[in-house]
């Protein structure tokens, strides 16, 4: 069965959707299992935070890593909310920082049986490393590393040149640039009457459905002139539909072989496909081959797949303007106070910090409707009253902040203060008749995790009953006292604290 791998790339793509329409405003641009890639100014300690929101990919991990001083730093990802994730990277002013998530993965998506022989268990998604100055000889730190690959795991007939330990990958706007390292750190291309060795990284344009089985793969290998080192079409792996499209430069250091072929060598080829695809990607493995004098093909060993998307996602630190907070709205939403500010960063920084202070030395988040901070992003907090004279901060940077003054006490929200935080019924409460219950609903924010527990006093000031945090509203008292036997006539009172303030309220037990 032949598959389109453009549609399979599209069904994890979207199987982030689902979750991003209730959360968040999509960017369609921006299609992909890392979307809104954003970060921070620069701290005070020479760090930014860089979030994105990742798609929920069963059996997935994802790091963050950012080329910094000729080298690739890899960085665990921490859990922030929704599907948001955060990495810290240091930042020297002065330089550019790239940065690219990789994200490794159970292969549900690819079927390479049609035009390979190899088992693809799992799957590598990753931005891919990219080259400012297209270098001609770069190194392996340069480039960015796809995966390793164990040692050994060849055929008995296969020679341990051809058992792939690791490989790379990178890009820049001219040229892709591959390496290959294997078990012994030399790439012999075989005796001169065969079998001849071949290094090979296989390229498959995603987008493109395989017809006839057509991918393409930089080769290094020499069969006296017939096969020399180049940038081939296959049409499944017959010799005699072997086409050579381009050269290749080649060299060995650090015990890995390098490769590198033109981008337009490439994407030109009548048969590659439109270029740059929908998902600017390509999907890549890198294999090696024994070849027999007759042609013949054998698989020496083969890399993990991987999907290398050319999405670049670079940050200039050396340069910040504060936010500007502008059309703060308060609102009166079923009792509650929402407050509404759009924020704007012209480096399209999230904040570090965006919240509401209050006097008594209490806070709400801000949180962000959308995440994509290039645009104006509007934040909301929701809270209950009563209020008061408050200030709304953000920073980008964490220590210089940007504040407003928010005046909550005029009085088209006085009404608002009267609004019980605590409302029970029925009041009276009948403890003689049957199945009677005291129903409690307290007015939380829609936004807040808060959870209060509700405790129940006597008149003497003991606590009676203890009603713990849930998220049930409303929340049930039965009138028994904490060893389970009813309570006896009088008043009763309800406290909870919110935000460390009380609020209590009375009810009569008549029994
Ligand atoms: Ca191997
Ligand atoms: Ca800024």
């Amino acid at each position: 069965m032949r598959k389109n791998l453009s549609l399979l790339l599209l069904i994890i793509i979207l199987s982030g959707l689902g979750i991003y329409e209730q959360q968040l405003t999509l960017n369609a641009q921006e299609l992909s299992v890392w979307s809104n890639i954003r970060n921070s100014a620069r701290t005070i300690d020479g760090e930014i935070l860089v979030r994105c929101d990742l798609a929920p990919i069963p059996n997935s991990r994802t790091h963050l890593h950012y080329f910094q001083d000729q080298s690739w730093f890899e960085k665990e990802l921490n859990y922030i909310s929704g599907i948001t994730y955060e990495a810290t990277v240091s930042a020297d002013p002065d330089k550019d920082i790239i940065c690219r998530y990789r994200t490794m993965m159970r292969n549900d998506l690819f079927d390479l049986s049609e035009i390979i022989p190899v088992a693809t268990d799992s799957l590598v998604l990753m931005m891919a490393g990219y080259l400012q100055n297209d270098p001609e000889s770069p190194n392996a730190d340069m480039l960015s590393k796809v995966a390793n690959d164990p040692i050994g795991d060849i055929g008995d007939d296969i020679v341990s040149d051809l058992d792939i330990t690791e490989h790379y990958f990178a890009y820049s706007d001219s040229s892709l640039y591959f390496a290959i390292g294997n078990d012994t750190g030399e790439y012999p291309t075989g005796p001169f009457l065969g079998p001849y060795n071949f290094y090979s990284t296989i390229i498959i344009n995603p987008e493109n459905v395989i017809q006839d089985s057509v991918f393409y793969a930089v080769i290094y290998s020499n069969v006296f002139n017939i096969i020399t080192p180049g940038l081939y079409r296959f049409a499944g792996l017959d010799i005699d539909n072997l086409s050579r499209i381009g050269d290749i430069d080649h060299s060995t250091s650090d015990d890995l072989l390098f490769m590198k072929c033109s981008i337009e060598d490439l994407v030109d080829d009548d048969y590659f496909g439109t270029w740059p695809n929908t998902t600017n990607s390509l999907v890549l493995m890198p294999m090696t081959m024994k070849v027999g004098l007759d042609f013949s093909f054998d698989i020496g060993d083969s890399g993990i797949l991987s999907v290398q998307n050319f999405k670049q996602y670079i940050i200039q630190p050396f340069e910040n303007s504060l936010p500007t907070i502008t059309n703060i709205r308060v609102n009166n939403i079923g009792g509650q106070i929402q407050v509404l500010v759009d924020y704007d960063d012209s480096e399209g920084h999230f904040p570090i910090i965006s919240r509401i202070n209050f006097d008594d030395h209490t806070f709400v988040e801000l949180v962000p409707l959308s995440h994509d901070f290039h645009e104006t992003v509007t934040f909301q907090a929701i809270f209950p009253p009563p209020f008061s004279y408050s200030t709304i901060q953000f920073s980008d940077n964490g220590y210089d902040i940007v504040e407003y003054n928010l005046d909550l006490s005029n009085e088209d929200f006085e009404h608002l203060s009267h609004i019980k935080p605590i409302t029970i019924y029925p009041n009276p409460l009948l403890l003689s008749s049957e199945g009677s219950k005291l129903n409690i609903h307290l007015n939380l924010p829609s936004l807040s995790h808060e959870k209060p527990e509700i405790n129940i006093y006597n008149v003497r000031g003991q606590i009676v009953r203890r009603l713990a945090g849930s998220e049930s509203n409303p929340r049930v008292w039965d009138g028994l006292n904490k060893y389970g036997n009813p309570v006896s006539s009088g008043l009763y009172f309800l406290r909870s604290e919110r935000y460390s303030k009380y609020t209590t309220e009375k009810v009569m037990v008549i029994r």
